[in-house]
């Protein structure tokens, strides 16, 4: 509960971002990658983004003093600023999280920045609202054996126990495929256990939810699937434990 409490309230700080999503939008060939650190709000924006557009993402954590993927930003783009976006389809690789927002919407929705995103810098106060609930949190590097494959989370962004698991994922250095899943219709605001109880059903619209209902019987977020070791789990604090069990040093 500790835990779980700052992260809600880093969800509260940042209204009506990072949640919604429309699933029509078009899905690059090739993951999109980020190089991020869950911690940082210009990263927090960039990934606000991606769950409002539903696109999914290799995400590469940076966390402070990361030895595994900082240098490989510092290759490609010249210095070690995150976010640092790579955009395998276009060829495109660029910093600043204003303008790989605005990179996302004209490539991927094709259409203008709405104004929210436009208002870049009240974008940036809020978000740095919402690290300084989580000092220290998703930026801490901690010695970590590095997986063969990339981990796959399904996440969205503002989830408050979704966060925790990208925090873990980052401190750990352990890169994951961010599968989206943001809500559409307001049957995915109704938690699983109650969609269960009061006769639900659910019919998401957004792909990675319809896989997750299709692969599991149920949508919960967030989920998790670690293609060395076979496992998958629910539960935020299943997950976490597991990370560390498997993973921490
Ligand atoms: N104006 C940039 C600011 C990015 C930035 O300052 N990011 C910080 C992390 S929150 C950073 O890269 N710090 C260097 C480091 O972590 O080594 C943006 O909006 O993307």
């Amino acid at each position: 509960m500790l835990n779980v409490l700052p992260s809600l309230l880093a969800t509260f700080v940042r209204p009506g971002v990072g949640i919604s999503t429309q699933p029509g939008v078009r899905q690059p060939e090739q993951l999109l990658e980020l190089y991020d650190m869950e911690g940082c709000p210009f990263c927090r924006i960039a990934r606000e983004a991606l769950t409002e557009l539903n696109l999914d993402a290799l995400i590469y954590p940076c966390p402070k003093n990361g030895q595994r993927f900082r240098p490989k930003v510092v290759e490609m783009g010249g210095k070690a600023q995150f976010p640092y976006l790579v955009d395998p389809n276009t060829g495109v690789q660029m910093y600043e999280s204003a303008d790989i927002i605005s990179y996302l919407f004209e490539t991927y929705a094709e259409r203008p920045v709405p104004l929210k995103w436009q208002a870049s810098t009240l974008q940036k106060l809020g978000s740095s609202l919402a690290s300084a609930l989580r000092p220290g949190q998703g930026h801490r590097l901690r010695a970590a054996i590095l997986p063969e494959e990339p981990l796959v989370l399904y996440s969205f962004e503002s989830s408050p126990f979704a966060r925790l698991v990208r925090e873990k994922l980052t401190e750990l250095e352990i890169p994951y495929i961010l599968r989206n899943s943001g809500r559409s219709q307001w049957q995915d605001w109704v938690p699983q256990d109650l969609r269960e109880r009061l006769g639900v059903e659910a019919s998401p619209e957004v792909a990675n939810r319809r896989e997750l209902l299709e692969r599991t019987g149920k949508v919960a977020i967030p989920y998790l699937i670690d293609p060395n070791t076979g496992e998958e789990m629910f539960e935020s604090s299943d997950i976490v434990r597991y990370l560390e069990d498997t993973y921490a040093a």
